[in-house]
């Protein structure tokens, strides 16, 4: 499915980032575990309590900033280097597709065409809740009490991260991106989500409506089980390189064992 297809987008949620050891948001370890996502991933949250919301976040990014991109992320980028037609769409904010893209270019290579779609920002990102103003920022934030909640530079506004909260319109530009190459894909890859969280998962049905072929990798059922055409109940860092390999098997660069006798 995914050598025949022109055109591929791919969905990807925490479950990618799981065995790279960024908690995911509903599973047992989940983030949420302690905390309903409607109580902290919220503006009403952090107009209530910065400090609570600014502490979980603080933290994410430590436990994040050591966290490596897996070889899921990493076949993904070489798939998009490799070939024309692939969409990478995420719904995650830990950037390592994006650290994955940068490596699978080399130091100077294009990492271009594999950097995603970010739908929901990025907590590497703070955004100026004053003028509005955004910049990368990777540095360890230690907020104990409302004297460390970080200012702008610029105009001395509270800062907060440039993720969006439930009831945050997603960015308009990646939003529409997204939909328009999901109406046009021939197949779509959706890994790691529990496509619950809307409109994000409307690139995956989106796709599926239209006749795309679905393919699915998560540990669980979801939403999408049911609709997809393949469903592989694996571990992404393991069965995405695979598939990445597959699409190498069909169009003959491969030699080796499996060729040898009959194919896989
Ligand atoms: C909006 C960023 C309107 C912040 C996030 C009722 C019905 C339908 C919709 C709604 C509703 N009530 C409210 C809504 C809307 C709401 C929504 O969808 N709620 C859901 C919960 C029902 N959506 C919104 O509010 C959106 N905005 O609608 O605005 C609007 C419009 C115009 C103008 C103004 C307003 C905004 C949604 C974005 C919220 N932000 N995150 C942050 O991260 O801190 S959402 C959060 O959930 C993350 O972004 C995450 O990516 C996303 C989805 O979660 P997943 O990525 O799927 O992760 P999860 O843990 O759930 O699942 C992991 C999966 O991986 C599991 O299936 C697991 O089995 C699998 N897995 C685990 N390990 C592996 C694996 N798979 C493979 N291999 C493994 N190793
Ligand atoms: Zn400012």
């Amino acid at each position: 499915m995914i050598a025949g297809a022109e055109r591929i987008v791919v969905l990807t949620g925490a479950g990618i980032s799981a065995e790279s050891g960024v908690p995911t948001f509903r599973g047992e370890d989940g983030l949420w575990r302690r905390y309903r996502p409607e109580e902290l991933a919220t503006p009403e949250a952090f107009r209530r309590d910065p400090v609570l919301v600014w502490q979980w976040y603080a933290w994410r990014r430590q436990v994040v900033s050591s966290c490596r991109p897996n070889a899921a992320h990493l076949a993904l980028a070489h798939l998009a280097l490799r070939r024309s037609g692939i969409c990478l769409v995420t719904q995650n904010v830990d950037g390592l597709h994006a650290e994955a893209a940068r490596e699978a270019a080399g130091v100077d290579g294009d990492p271009g065409p594999a950097l995603p779609v970010e739908l929901h920002g990025s907590i590497f990102r703070l955004r100026c809740t004053g003028c509005g103003c955004t910049f990368e920022d990777r540095s360890a934030l230690e907020i104990h009490g409302v004297e460390d909640l970080p200012g702008c530079g610029r105009c001395g506004a509270l800062l907060r991260p440039d993720v969006v909260w439930f009831g945050e319109a997603l960015p308009m530009r990646e939003l529409s991106l997204a939909l328009q190459r999901a109406a046009e894909a021939d197949a779509c890859l959706v890994v790691g989500t529990s496509a619950v969280v809307f409109p994000a998962a409307e690139v995956a049905f989106r796709a599926w409506s239209q006749g795309a072929r679905l393919i699915e990798v998560n540990l669980e059922e979801t939403p999408l089980s049911a609709r997809a055409h393949v469903v592989l109940r694996a571990p992404a860092a393991s069965v995405v390189p695979l598939i990445v390999g597959a699409e190498g098997l069909e169009s003959g660069a491969l030699g080796g064992p499996a060729a040898e006798n009959g194919g896989a």
